[in-house]
């Protein structure tokens, strides 16, 4: 690699030296050990205020934009930054070299994101091929990007956004149909990922060609200049999915990439300590880079597990109040050996204490100085054996229970037998096994159970056991996919009975229109909300993602909804619910149409503040939520 000793006048040599060691897990003896990096000029849209129209476009402006932030962050900023050029095109490319559209923001604080699945079927998936990066999706665009640095700017350029193969594979099939063909079709998912990581590592070789680093470190991995890693791969679904699958078809691909490129980072997002054995199972696992979102206990977990097997770079954005974030974060961390801070301050918005974001007003650079005091600080007490903070998490997992319980909502006047029948329903809806479901509910039925009480006595109580499970840490997404999935199978058979007399249409609790607010592309706990609200009786118009508050209105109009149903996950669309909630005044369907929103950074006291009825916070909810608004009981109708 030729690495940057010297750039613009500033001496990289001193920080080099520290990173070197964070890398090589050396021993830690001051605070000043601790390589703190913290980018101020992020190279993604999201959270920055001031970047060019054409920073998408035009390699000479994402280019002249990261150095011109550089060097004015080497003038103001205390750290251990080393600069790198990031041709950053969100993270859809390796998606957009096997076909899947890429959306091309609109707003100068948005990035380009794939906006919809390109596999629906397994013929979709059969029809892949790998990409040529040299003609395919947006791969180009990277290498002209990377092609540009490296003839005109003094800054050396690394890889552009990695997304690993089971988010790359999530945005071409949709998450949730991905975690369900896991459990379907395991041989057709085994085989997308052996496609996948092909291509990812063909994709990585192609670039390191055109920037001209060895294979097994790089000029800049996510923000970080990496002398002990070649690759990295962002595995933000790992949030989402249960260990055994993780196990099964992710760890085989992850450690083939680090052995090829001698050592890799895992990135995710949020609390991965399901995951530990996972992780320590990975080859060559060089770094894991989190975002623990202020989850200090999970932090705290993540840390002794991994002990020093893996150096650990903190990549949360700016807390609004570093002076506490950090004594909490780091109250559980005994030794300090590999920890590298490597932040984002973001322009326009700063994380609270709990990992939610809320909009500020401030100046990067003095934020950027504030993080690096506070650490060196919290550092410095820890190593003089001082207790800062938060006592040391415990580590304590969620407690095993039992799933097999008795059904509560049986009545007292069931026979032995009806209990029973009820609660086969419910086991065989927590086994995800649909073709049993079936058969239970249709004995259930031979016992002279009514359709409702199958519902409410058999699969509402299985469907309220998988939420409680999912709360508690037990259940992941895939389970929940697959739950919704295999009410749905026992509904087949419930549906026709439920009909009104002469062959009406199916009862319905109430019509539903429901989407991601304008801007934002997060569909997962969306498309729960929708498995939810169908498997729950409601009727539902699905409009998708991005979807702008005029259209929220027409298809409330259209479908004569009584609910409006918005999702978001970004902090910077929330606006879209408030002016979703104007335009249905404006329209004049306040009267008739009930608003309920939801998602991660959304809360109550939200809700309240832009005057909408319902919130809940988890899809589960969302059905008892959706109930109360339509005041409806099973059997009401539309
Ligand atoms: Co993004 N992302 N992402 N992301 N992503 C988050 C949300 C983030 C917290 C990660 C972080 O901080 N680093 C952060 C948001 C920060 C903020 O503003 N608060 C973030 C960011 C910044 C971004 C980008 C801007 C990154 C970039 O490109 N620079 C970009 C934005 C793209 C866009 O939308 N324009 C982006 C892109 C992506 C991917 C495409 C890679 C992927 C999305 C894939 C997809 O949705 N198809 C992705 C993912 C997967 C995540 C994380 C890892 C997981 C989100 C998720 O699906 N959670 C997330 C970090 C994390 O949480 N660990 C992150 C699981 C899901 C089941 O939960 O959606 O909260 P959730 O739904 C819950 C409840 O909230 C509730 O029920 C669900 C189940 O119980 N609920 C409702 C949801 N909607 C409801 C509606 C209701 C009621 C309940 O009534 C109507």
């Amino acid at each position: 690699m030729g690495e940057l000793t010297e750039w613009r006048g500033f001496d990289l040599r001193p920080r080099l030296a520290k990173i070197q060691r964070a890398f090589a897990r050396a021993e830690v003896t001051s605070a000043d050990d601790i390589p703190i990096l913290v980018n101020t000029p992020c190279y993604f849209a999201f959270g920055s205020t001031d970047k060019p129209p054409d920073y998408f476009t035009n390699p000479a402006s994402m280019v002249d934009y990261q150095a011109r932030g550089y060097e004015k962050h080497l003038h103001l900023v205390d750290d251990d930054y080393v600069p790198y050029f990031m041709p950053w095109f969100g993270t859809g490319v390796l998606a957009s070299g096997f076909g899947s559209k890429v959306h091309i923001p609109e707003e100068p604080g948005d990035d380009p994101a794939v906006v919809e699945p390109l596999i629906t079927s397994p013929a979709d998936a059969a029809r892949l091929k790998l990409p040529d990066p040299y003609r395919d999706g947006w791969m180009p665009r990277v290498l002209d990007a990377i092609d540009y640095a490296r003839a005109y700017s003094d800054l050396p350029p690394g890889l552009t956004d990695m997304q690993g193969p089971l988010d790359t594979l999530g945005l071409m099939c949709g998450q949730a149909r991905l975690f369900q063909w896991m459990y379907q079709e395991p041989q057709m998912v085994h085989e997308l990922f052996e496609l996948v990581t092909q291509a990812f590592i063909d994709w990585v070789k192609v670039q390191k060609q055109h920037i001209g680093e060895p294979l097994d470190c790089s000029n800049g991995l996510q923000g970080t200049v990496s002398p002990g890693a070649g690759v990295w791969e962002s595995d933000d679904d790992l949030v989402l999915i249960d260990p055994g699958l993780y196990r099964e078809f992710v760890v085989p691909h992850v450690s083939r990439i680090f052995t090829e490129f001698g050592g890799g980072s895992v990135h995710f997002c949020g609390n991965g300590t399901h995951h530990l054995e996972n992780l320590l199972r990975i080859q060559n696992l060089a770094v894991v880079n989190n975002s623990p979102l202020g989850n200090f206990d999970a932090f705290a977990h993540l840390r002794k597990g991994l002990g020093t097997h893996a150096t650990i770079q903190i990549q949360d954005a700016s807390p609004v109040d570093p002076e506490s974030y950090y004594p909490r974060l780091l109250a559980g961390v005994d030794d300090f050996r590999g920890i590298m801070i490597a932040m984002f301050v973001l322009d326009n918005a700063g994380m609270d204490n709990q990992g939610g974001y809320m909009p500020v007003n401030w100046d990067p650079y003095q934020v950027a100085n504030r993080i690096v005091k506070s650490v060196r600080e919290v550092v410095a007490k820890r190593l003089a054996g001082e207790a800062d903070g938060r006592p040391a998490a415990d580590g304590r997992r969620p407690s095993t229970v039992d799933h097999r319980g008795q059904p509560s909502a049986v009545g007292s006047r069931s026979s032995t037998e009806q209990v029973a029948a009820l609660k086969e329903v419910r086991d065989r809806l927590i086994d995800f096994d649909g073709k049993g479901l079936q058969e239970a509910i249709r004995a259930a039925l031979a016992t002279g159970l009514a359709p409702f009480d199958i519902i409410i006595g058999g699969m509402a109580e299985g469907m309220s056991e998988v939420g409680r499970l999912y709360e508690a840490g037990e259940f992941f997404l895939p389970q929940l996919v697959m739950a919704g999935a295999t009410m749905q199978e026992g509904m087949a058979v419930l549906q026709p009975l439920l009909q009104g007399a002469g062959g009406a249409a199916p009862v319905s609790k109430g019509r539903v229109v429901l989407g991601t607010v304008k801007g934002d592309l997060h569909d997962i706990g969306k498309n729960l909300v929708k498995l939810m609200l169908e498997g729950a009786g409601f009727e539902v118009i699905d409009l998708g993602v991005d979807v702008a508050p005029e259209k929220f209105v027409q298809a409330a109009q259209a479908h004569d909804a009584r609910l409006v149903a918005m999702s978001a996950l970004l902090t910077t669309t929330l606006r879209g619910m408030q002016q979703t909630v104007e335009a249905l005044e404006a329209a004049g369907l306040r009267d008739q149409v009930q608003v309920m929103i939801g998602g991660a950074p959304v809360s109550r006291e939200y809700a309240d503040q832009i005057g909408a009825e319902g919130y809940a916070p988890s899809a589960v909810q969302a059905v008892a939520e959706a109930e109360r608004l339509l005041r409806t009981t099973v059997g009401s109708g539309q």
